[in-house]
């Protein structure tokens, strides 16, 4: 190679023209000479794989030049760190976001491809649980779209979230395995490798001349090789690409020869699959922590990997390690990346040589933390003699942090011991443990809430002590969602019929679509709205008939519910409504009922007997209405399996009627309301998370609001309540539970919902009971303005139109003038 050729003169390729001929041209190529697959024989999958290749193509020249530009203008970059990142498709978000879409189409189309079958075939990548891992694939795209320079950090799981199965009505989990076919979107980076250590421990070593500064040596007795993984994240219009960086655990060795060849074939691996099982699978709990030792392991792992190789990018632009705050903004998605706190100060005292005081606000100036949850059960902590054996430096570093924190408390504030307790990052009420959100708090300069409610409710409970000693680190964010994928890319019907109406402007700026204000009232465009409408409901009746072999009346009203499956989201009401609603329809057939038909998908964490349980009740109930007809053509239930990204897709924008109905205080934000609204549908809901922020832009006489406040919960909670008297008070609500309880929709097994029912005599924690009548209410005003049509309509439109704040582009903005200053 020539030695005075300058890396900077190498010529860049040639920028890829992107007309269907040459779009064309390349899918034949890459299918031929990247796959080796003749076009004659090339399967479905193949052509997939090739249009992606060929639209990563016009990715990469973009995003290396992304990368160029934050290095040239040493810009800040921000870091958002994350356990779960559920982005679902990436190909048509890709192809939207760069303008593709057309060209691509009619490029396969010329070559005898459709692009929809092939686009069906890409896995849905659900290296997440829920809302959380959802939110972080939006602020992806969000970021990137808002020009941040941003990176995501997250794990390369092998398996994601489970694959859901109906067994007669119950849920069955399994694996899920999203790399099977290869990974077209990813680029493994093997030059980008770290090693991260478990347990051993802690030597003292003098630093160097004097002897007289000690340093901590940590000498891990275990270690692994985190690699990684790129994927490009496509902003809006394609202006700026961001990088998904996904870590893989190796093995050092790979294989212990001595032990193969003395003849321990498993013997000799067995280092290998330790070191593999740790990134094996995403841990399906959603809002609980997850408990066990491999969680810690997959958390310090990807954080200290992800940490290593943010100071090296940080020293290699030449920055000084003092200057990290100015130059890094880390945010901490929940706590499932607290550890970082610790690992950072590590890094930075026991590696780069900072006295503990410079590293402490260092670290507390890069992190920032989004709580996403109050319920006690998801608050994360650790055994102390676990923590201690796992990470044994950590330990020490947090009762130094402890005791810092601590003793500025004490000067600070008047504290009473019990405060001073509930400050303290070690739990001493039971067994000693570790608290995950108090490190998290302690160690960062800006702590988040999701919604306005919710982040009142941190100040007033979980974090009240924490939040008198620094008041002025609490703040709101609400949550947003990304209007590429969730209106232009999931709804191209409805997307065409607004620029049709108002123009381009909210492509870019989704805020504009209140323009749409002044065309509610507009006939000709309610029957226009109706008419995408009532085809988004064809075509999700297509998809439950090819499914499920169930027929559904696309005039019906579509009332869907689809979220994870928790006692607190309330599935039990709605099923219950349903229930009752049936025993109306049944008593009262000369009514003028509104055809409805109930839409169910989610899935429980495998472990919450509860939760199956629900499943299997809504699965019944559909068994047993379904089968009745007498009801037929006025009431049909349908639970859809395997509840997905791509499934909300589908279901999303062909709702009438958007189901929200958290016991008010539980949910912290909620994201899939803010789909539904922004996609025409309205909302029953309470007023809970962003319902109320949602009521507040889209009118409240756009919205069905009903139920107990939190506050009216929260007091209900302490004072007690008589679930058994309210529900002896309501003749709807005692029938349906009796159907329940004796075995109406189980006559296979007459006991079996009857612990669940039990449940709401008892003690009704969730306040099923006590809303019930509330509800079922707003249910009846649902059906009457569902009769009202025009009316239906316009409020429908509405929604629509008043949406545009809650993008993630929104968030975004607010983040990053707020807390990143980047
Ligand atoms: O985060 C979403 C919110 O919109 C939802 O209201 C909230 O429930 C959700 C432990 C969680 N909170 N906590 C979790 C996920 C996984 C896990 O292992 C907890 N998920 C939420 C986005 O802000």
């Amino acid at each position: 190679m020539n030695e005075t050729l300058q890396k900077a003169d190498l010529p860049l390729p040639a920028p890829r023209i992107s007309n269907p001929e040459t779009l064309a041209a390349e899918i034949i190529e890459r299918l031929t000479y990247g796959i080796g697959k003749d076009a004659k024989v090339a399967k479905p999958h193949d052509w997939l794989t090739a249009t992606i290749l060929v639209v990563r193509d016009r990715i990469i020249d973009k995003w290396m030049e992304s990368t160029r530009e934050t290095y040239a203008t040493n810009a800040k970059r921000v870091y958002y760190l994350s356990l779960e990142f559920l982005i679902g498709r990436l190909m048509r978000d890709a192809m939207t976001n760069l303008g593709l879409v057309d060209e691509i189409r009619s490029a396969l189309e010329s070559l005898g491809v459709d692009l929809g079958v092939i686009a069906g075939l890409e896995p849905d990548a659900a290296l997440g649980n829920g809302g959380l891992g959802r939110l972080a694939a939006c602020f992806m795209e969000s970021m990137a779209t808002v020009n941040i320079p941003a990176y995501g950090y997250g794990i390369r799981y092998v398996h994601g979230l489970f694959r859901q199965q109906m067994a007669d009505g119950w849920q069955v989990e399994l694996p899920e395995t999203w790399l099977a076919h290869g990974n077209p979107w990813e680029f493994e980076r093997r030059e980008s490798s770290y090693e991260v250590g478990f347990g051993g421990g802690v030597e003292m070593a003098s630093n160097g001349a004097g002897g007289e500064e000690i340093r901590h040596v940590w000498k891990p007795s275990e270690r692994v090789i985190a690699t990684a993984y790129d994927t490009p994240i496509v902003g809006w219009r394609g202006e700026r690409i961001n990088t998904l960086r996904l870590w893989s655990a190796q093995p050092i060795d790979p294989i212990l020869l001595d032990a193969f060849n003395a003849g321990d074939h498993i013997g000799a691996l067995r280092e290998s699959n330790r070191a593999e099982s740790l990134t094996r699978v995403l841990y399906p709990a959603d809002a609980t922590a997850a408990g066990q030792e491999l969680r810690l392991r997959q958390e310090y792992f990807f954080c200290s990997a992800s940490l290593q190789d943010i100071v090296r990018r940080h020293l290699q632009q030449g920055n000084a390690l003092t200057d990290l705050p100015k130059k890094v903004a880390i945010q901490l998605n929940d706590t499932h990346p607290a550890v970082s706190v610790a690992e950072l100060m590590r890094q930075l005292t026991d590696i780069h040589g900072l006295d503990f005081d410079t590293a402490w606000d260092i670290t507390r100036e890069t992190f920032s933390y989004t709580n996403h949850t109050l319920l006690p059960e998801a608050l994360e902590s650790w055994p102390v003699p676990l923590f201690e054996r796992l990470l044994p430096r950590h330990m020490q570093l947090v009762y130094a942090i402890n005791a810092k924190c601590l003793v500025e408390a004490r000067k600070q504030k008047n504290f009473n011991d019990q405060e001073i307790s509930s400050l303290s990052l070690i739990d001493e009420s039971g067994d000693r443990r570790v608290r995950m959100g108090n490190l998290a708090f302690m160690g960062s300069h800006s702590i988040n809430g999701v919604s306005a409610l919710h982040t009142e409710l941190m100040k007033d409970t979980v974090f009240a002590t924490l939040h008198k000693l620094y008041p002025d680190r609490i703040n709101n964010k609400t949550n947003g969602i990304t209007p590429r994928r969730w209106l232009m890319q999931c709804n191209p019907g409805l997307t065409a019929l607004l620029r049709e109406a108002i123009g381009d402007d909210f492509l870019d700026d989704a805020e504009k679509l209140v323009a749409l204000d002044s065309f509610a009232k507009d006939s000709a465009f309610q029957e226009k709205f109706a008419a995408v409408k009532r085809a988004n409901k064809e075509q999700l009746a297509t998809l439950v008939a090819s499914r499920m072999g169930i027929r559904l009346d696309p005039s019906a009203m579509f009332d869907i519910q689809i979220k994870r499956i928790h006692e607190y989201k309330r599935q039990l009401l709605n099923i219950i409504e349903t229930v009752a609603l049936y025993d109306q329809i049944r008593s009262h057939p000369e009514y003028d009922w509104v055809p409805r038909v109930k839409l169910f998908a989610g899935k429980a964490a495998p472990s919450y007997h509860n939760a199956k349980l629900i499943i299997k009740l809504a699965n019944d109930v559909a068994r047993v209405i379904n089968n009745d007809p007498s009801v037929r053509g006025l009431l049909k239930v349908v639970f859809i399996p395997n509840y997905n990204v791509s499934l909300a897709e589908v279901m999303v924008p062909a709702a009438d009627l958007s189901e929200q109905i958290s016991t008010a205080g539980m949910e912290a934000s909620g994201t899939g309301n803010m789909k539904f609204a922004l996609n025409g549908a309205l909302t029953i809901g309470t007023l809970d998370g962003a319902n109320v922020e949602m009521r507040d832009h889209v009118g409240e006489d756009n919205i069905f609001i009903f139920g107990m406040t939190a506050e009216e919960v929260g007091k209900v909670r302490a004072e007690g309540h008589n679930p058994r008297a309210i529900i002896e008070r309501s003749r709807e609500l005692s029938q349906a539970l009796a159907a329940i309880a004796s075995g109406v929709f189980s006559p296979d097994d007459r006991e079996r919902f009857a612990g669940l029912v039990d449940g709401l005599y008892n003690h009704d924690w969730f306040m099923v009971a006590a809303d019930f009548d509330a509800y079922a209410k707003a249910q009846r005003e649902v059906d009457a303005v569902w009769t009202d049509q025009p009316t239906w309509q316009s409020k429908a439109i509405l929604n629509t139109a008043r949406m545009g704040w809650f993008s993630s582009d929104r968030t975004i903005r607010q983040y990053t003038a707020d807390i990143w200053r980047a």
